[in-house]
């Protein structure tokens, strides 16, 4: 049985006034809820990590370094994620692959170092538009997943969130055919290159645009796991319902 997770990522959203609503999240979780895992920007890990304590939340990071310390001005490394008290970190966002010209080859090193320092890894893939419109979505994807993870994968230390980037803050969703298609390619091919036991047992989300109105159906798809929200994160209120619908 995989876990359902519902997690959310807060990207460069959020100052200490925001930490309330992780209090509004922990007064609002269902009976029996998901894994929760709540993003928010580095400067709040510490105080989110405060914040949750004693509740099922648990606390990510957006990226890490690959390093574990050095000249890397700006930079945070995976044991200082961990020194937070958080227990996740999101690894190859599009926005990171983007902006900061990460490779497969930089999110395979920085997964290694999220688990040397005991922290699970939730890996995003996913194409862009013109990648979809030229018929290449399960090239891209497979390739993506072959570069950026490394060998000992298994299904305590790894996440895989599928963001196809043309649905990321568009409102624009994937249709549930395009969903099942991608999610079960990558069970697939997970199987197929890690064997049936782990490739079973790895956690499948899916994120862009996931919002309480769309959360029901999209969950509903088989080797849909869960989801990696962004907008709808931040505000309890709107994370709640997407939290219970996977209750
Ligand atoms: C995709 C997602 C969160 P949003 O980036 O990772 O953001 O739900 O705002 O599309």
């Amino acid at each position: 049985m995989r876990p359902k997770i519902a997690a959310g990522n807060w990207k460069m959203n959020g100052t200490a006034a925001s930490l309330a609503e992780l209090h509004s999240l922990a007064m609002g979780l269902p009976e029996n809820p998901p894994q929760v895992v709540i993003c928010p920007p580095s400067t709040l890990l510490f105080r989110a990590t405060n914040a949750t304590h004693g509740s099922p939340i648990q606390i990510g990071a957006q990226d890490c370094h690959a390093e574990d310390a050095g000249a890397y001005t700006g930079d945070i490394s995976a044991s200082m994620v961990a020194d937070s008290g958080a227990t996740h970190v999101i690894l190859g966002h599009s926005e990171r692959r983007d902006a900061h010209r990460e490779t497969d080859a930089d999110v395979q090193a920085k997964t290694r170092a999220a688990w040397a320092a005991g922290l699970t890894a939730i890996v995003c893939i996913g194409e862009s538009e013109a990648q979809r419109d030229a018929d290449q979505t399960l090239d891209i994807i497979g390739g993506q997943l072959d570069g950026s993870l490394p060998e000992a994968v298994d299904a305590e230390n790894t996440v895989i969130a599928y963001e196809p980037i043309w649905a990321i803050g568009t409102g624009k969703v994937p249709s549930i055919a395009q969903i099942k298609e991608v999610h079960d390619f990558i069970r697939t091919r997970l199987i197929s290159r890690f064997g049936a036991d782990i490739g079973n047992a790895l956690p499948l989300l899916y994120g862009g645009s996931v919002k309480a109105t769309n959360a029901v159906e999209i969950f509903a798809v088989e080797n849909v796991d869960g989801a990696l929200v962004g907008g709808a994160s931040l505000k309890a209120k709107d994370f709640v319902p997407i939290v219970a619908a996977l209750a």
